[in-house]
């Protein structure tokens, strides 16, 4: 069969794109990566054009193209195993706070959007930010690890799920409490966002603002 295709939108920019990269990474599954810029006049069409999702990141398989970070987990974690905890009832917990980023945390993803070229700078926060930061610190100190370095003890896709907040959190300059900062440092540290980062960093297409 020919390698998967990943079909990314700016590495820059693209949060959900660097969610399904890493997994992909992590599984250690061979693909190719296929770029959408986004934020060009094209982009719409080239996006609906790949699949009726509509959206970046979508994953080409021999069985065709589907769309959604979660979806893709999902696929890599049914090829590869340990992409999820072990024990089944950390297994759920780790979905459950993957299914929250995914849908949720809506006001910092849009005050906060991921711009990975950003010079760290703190802005005014709006109370509902605020919230969302103060929610997501909660979640994972209550899910958090007791056996390990990551959220879920070894590395899991609820680790790619939270490192763009991560890099919002770096780039927006929010304190955070100290487990926090431990994770989200341990987070940025990953040399597989390390490649990601330094590719994002290198690129010279046009952003949201053109
Ligand atoms: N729920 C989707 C969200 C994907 C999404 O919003 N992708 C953006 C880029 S990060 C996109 O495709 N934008 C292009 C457009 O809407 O025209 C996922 O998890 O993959």
């Amino acid at each position: 069969m020919d390698r998967p295709v990943l079909h990314i939108g700016n590495k820059r920019y693209s949060s959900w794109s660097l969610r399904a990269w890493l997994i992909l990474r992590k599984a250690g599954i061979d693909f190719d990566e296929a770029l959408v810029p986004l934020y060009t006049p094209q982009t719409r069409q080239a996006v609906s054009d790949l699949s009726p999702g509509g959206s970046v990141p979508a994953l080409t398989t021999q069985h065709g193209t589907f769309w959604d970070s979660l979806a893709i987990a999902e696929w890599a974690a049914e090829r590869v195993p340990g992409l999820w905890p072990e024990h089944e009832g950390r297994r759920a917990l780790a979905r459950a706070a993957v299914c929250r980023m995914h849908a949720g945390f809506t006001a910092l993803r849009g005050q906060c959007a991921m711009d990975i070229a950003r010079t760290p700078q703190a802005v005014a926060l709006n109370a509902d930010t605020r919230a969302d930061i103060a929610a997501i610190q909660a979640l994972w100190n209550d899910v958090g690890s007791v056996d390990g370095p990551w959220l879920f003890g070894r590395w899991s896709i609820a680790d790619a799920f939270f490192t763009p907040v991560a890099v919002r959190f770096y780039t927006f300059d929010i304190p955070l409490h100290a487990g926090a900062q431990d994770y989200c440092d341990k987070l940025l540290a990953d040399e597989d966002y390390a490649a990601w980062r330094s590719a994002a960093l290198a690129e010279t297409l046009p952003g949201p603002a053109g």
